[in-house]
């Protein structure tokens, strides 16, 4: 947009007098915050108003993303850049003597979401609005997000985050679009003369579902699509129920939206999770079949103007309640409703790990759903019907969706949906292969890859504005509406002079690290040394106790002899565990405890250090990843369905290091395997010991002397503080079959490792390496993927 200096000035004293009566000199940068937040708000709001009238008028088709997660980060820089004004407010606001940064800092972090794939939903929204797709978000807006991460003597606690606190300045209520979602009670169906079936609910409980609405702006274009996320609220009272069972009633409902569940890729049945699934979902469907009836067109060619999307099984109950909708409301019969319901609905599979699979008790969805369930039935008993006629019975048995006691989300969501995909190329050929085989074979052409992606405006130009700028003066700013453009950068890969100041711009910001590790946490860093960094959650799969293991062989080297030849390391770690899953926080306990050991051992000279942030986030992703030198993406290979922080980290020039799992499988072709350092089991060999059930852990225990002892410190006293952490670990590994191959994988690990410091000393091959990172980062925007959404599956 269109903005001098002079008038954001202008606006701003005089925002900051509308709200506070006050200036600026007078103001707080809590106030300040507010003020600006609230003026770009009212920058956008007139685009945000064209963009749902051009929608409306046009009728255009548009594509609802339904996710339990949008872990979105903090919006004020980003729609300052996205609306282009950027520069224009930083200098404005310097002269009245503020500075930017300061007030970035206010905004708290939106914690709603746990980890990669409520990430992966914030950057398709961006991704949504830059492509100028019709595409909206839907959710749940908690009132706490993910809990809030301390290490108190190096365990995990939780402390409820509650970023609502002091406002937030980019929602707005709104009241009168609210809808009511229906639980529990009785159904029972009337068969009327004309043969329609009306469905009467009894006794069933009403919560009233309440949108807020924030502007999801496009880069430096005319579009502000809307996220949408439901709060829920007490219905307005009944005159004759009495007051303290209207509060208890109250607390009742309000609980549906207040908190996220801190599970990642584990699925806990707890019958609040239930209600909060079907809550976003009916209230979603509900007001986008009200929408689509102002347009006044026929229900049945619904799919032609809306297309659902349910991002991991959380939402698969869009699919009974369009159907809900169809035939109570609507009066479709059933062929036409499914039809209409299957064209709508598209479906992304983010896991092949079992633990992760929803399957809800009949019981617990048939009392609190009754009607959902009558029609899950039915989709159920079609579906074995027609199904028995084409395929052997076991088949059909086995992918039914009411099956031992249960009801099978991904199979009621494959069932439901004309695609499903998976996140990126292995992932997909594996759902196709192994873990959805049957349907596979049902529905081949339902299935579809789609490679995730992410935003290079919040992870490249506003995470790292000194690298982007460097770009610009290279290969100028196509690359910012086309990253692929990025490849230009390859022109300069035997140019000192640019792959020089590329390490300088890596020092400076590893540098700003430093003195935020420094300043944060009192552990003294030298920038000069290679940081490795793994930020991701703390799951047993991603194997951060791979990297743990080599540090500690590392240690014991340098104890050996503190002379030992190691380039300097910095490893460092940002993970929350989900608060029941044990073995994860022993895991934090035990880096924590190797950390106190290491970074205070003056005998080793600071050679190693060990940084474990706490409350790793959005906004201190924003921090690590300009910073890194080495990417660590080490999960048991077919178990990362993708990964997306391996993304962002080359895209700010870390070389990867990597097992052929997900995504990285995918990096490798971009920038040839002489830049990227993979190791490890593959799939077909992982897969290949499951069959053949041959691997022993205990004997890469006892045959590899370095492993041994690494092993051991787990346990003789070496590790301070973590002693019964060190057992239950050491028997995991040596004991109890070591489930993700973490000694198998530990020679080859620590080849690689060793690989990694060798190549660093040559720094002008390094920055070459990291320049070919970058320059072949660019398939990987969520702009490509998104687009690939809108033509392959949604049809917008
Ligand atoms: N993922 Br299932 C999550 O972050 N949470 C989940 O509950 C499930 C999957 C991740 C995958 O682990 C990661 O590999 C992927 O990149 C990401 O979803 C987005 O697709």
């Amino acid at each position: 947009m269109e903005l001098s200096k002079r008038k954001f000035k202008d606006d701003f004293k005089r925002m900051l007098t509308e709200l506070y009566s006050m200036d600026v000199a007078q103001s707080a940068v809590t106030e300040q915050y507010a003020a600006l937040g609230n003026l770009v708000r009212s920058y956008c709001s007139k685009k945000w108003n064209k963009t749902n009238q051009h929608y409306l008028d046009k009728k255009k088709k548009q594509a609802y993303y339904f996710s339990m997660e949008f872990l979105l980060g903090r919006m004020l820089k980003s729609n300052l850049l996205n609306l282009d004004i950027l520069d224009t407010v930083r200098t404005g606001l310097k002269e009245l003597g503020i500075d930017l940064s300061v007030l970035e800092q206010v905004e708290p972090d939106p914690g709603l979401g746990n980890g990669g794939l409520g990430r992966l939903a914030a950057c398709f929204i961006d991704s949504i609005a830059t492509c100028e797709i019709p595409g909206h978000g839907n959710g749940i807006r908690f009132k706490y997000g993910l809990f809030k991460q301390k290490f108190v003597n190096g365990y995990q606690v939780e402390l409820p985050e509650n970023w609502l606190q002091n406002g937030n300045v980019w929602e707005t209520r709104r009241l009168n679009m609210a809808v009511t979602v229906s639980f529990y009670g009785h159904v029972w169906m009337e068969k009327t003369k004309s043969g329609y079936l009306i469905p009467h609910y009894e006794h069933d409980q009403r919560v009233l579902a309440v949108p807020y609405d924030t502007p999801i702006i496009g880069f430096k274009n005319e579009t502000v699509n809307t996220l949408r996320l439901w709060s829920a609220e007490m219905p307005p009272q009944d005159e004759s129920s009495d007051y303290w069972s209207y509060i208890q009633q109250r607390d009742r409902i309000e609980t549906i939206s207040e908190v996220l569940y801190p599970d990642d890729s584990n699925y806990d049945g707890r019958l609040l999770r239930l209600k909060q699934e079907y809550f976003f979902v009916s209230a979603g469907v509900q007001s986008i079949v009200r929408h689509y009836r102002k347009m006044n067109l026929d229900m049945t060619h619904l799919a032609e103007k809306v297309a659902m999307h349910i991002n991991d099984t959380h939402p698969a109950l869009c699919v009974p309640e369009l159907m809900r909708l169809l035939l109570d409301d609507e009066k479709m019969d059933w062929e036409h409703a499914w039809n209409v319901t299957v064209n709508v609905m598209s479906y992304t599979n983010h896991t092949i790990m079992s633990e992760a699979l929803e399957k809800w008790p009949i019981e617990m969805i048939s009392t609190l759903l009754p009607r959902i369930y009558q029609i899950i039935q039915e989709i159920d008993r079609r579906y074995v019907l027609k199904m028995s006629t084409l395929f052997e019975k076991e088949i059909v048995e086995r992918t039914r969706i009411i099956e031992g006691g249960h009801v099978k989300m991904a199979h009621l969501a494959i069932i439901g949906s004309h695609s499903i995909n998976g996140v990126a190329k292995l992932h997909t050929a594996i759902l196709k292969e192994k873990v959805l085989h049957d349907f596979f074979i049902i529905f081949p052409s339902r299935f579809n890859n789609k490679t995730n992606g992410i935003t290079q405006r919040r992870w490249l130009m506003l995470a790292n504005e000194p690298l982007s700028n460097m770009i610009c003066d290279k290969i100028g700013n196509d690359w910012e509406a086309t990253p692929t453009e990025l490849k230009m950068l390859k022109a300069f890969r035997n140019d000192e002079t640019t792959l020089l100041k590329l390490g300088a711009i890596k020092r400076e910001n590893k540098a700003r690290f430093a003195d935020y590790v420094f300043k944060t946490m009192g552990i003294e860093i030298n920038p000069d040394a290679i940081f490795d960094v793994q930020i991701k959650r703390l799951h047993a799969y991603k194997r951060q106790l791979l990297n743990l293991l080599n540090i500690i062989r590392l240690y014991l080297n340098l104890k050996d002899d503190p002379t030992a030849d190691i380039y300097p390391r910095v490893f460092i770690f940002g993970a929350k565990a989900a608060p029941s899953y044990t073995y994860a926080k022993e895991i934090i306990k035990l880096i924590n405890s190797v950390a106190t050991l290491i970074n205070n051992d003056q005998e080793i000279q600071g050679k190693i250090k060990i940084v474990f942030v706490e409350n790793y986030g959005v906004s201190l992703a924003e921090r690590i990843i300009p910073a890194a030198d080495v990417s660590e993406q080490i999960s048991l290979a077919s178990k990362e369905a993708s990964g997306t922080s391996n993304m962002k980290l080359m895209l700010n020039g870390a070389v990867t290091l990597a097992t052929l799992d997900g995504a990285n499988v995918e990096i490798r072709e971009r920038v040839g395997s002489e830049n990227i350092i993979i190791f490890g089991l593959t799939e077909k060999e992982v897969y290949q010991y499951y069959h053949d059930g041959s691997y022993h852990a205990v004997s890469y225990y006892e045959n590899n002397p370095i492993l041994k002892r690494v092993l051991d410190t787990l346990t003789d006293g070496t590790i301070q503080g973590a002693e019964a952490e060190g057992w239950d670990i050491f028997d995991s590994l040596v004991k109890y079959g070591d489930e993700y191959f973490v000694l198998r994988d530990f020679e080859a690990y620590v080849e690689a490792q060793k690989k990694i410091d060798h190549l660093y000393r040559d720094q002008i091959k390094w920055q070459r390496m990291a320049l070919i990172n970058i320059a072949g980062a660019g398939v990987f925007s969520s702009d490509y993927t998104v687009r690939q959404y809108a033509n392959d599956i949604w049809d917008v």
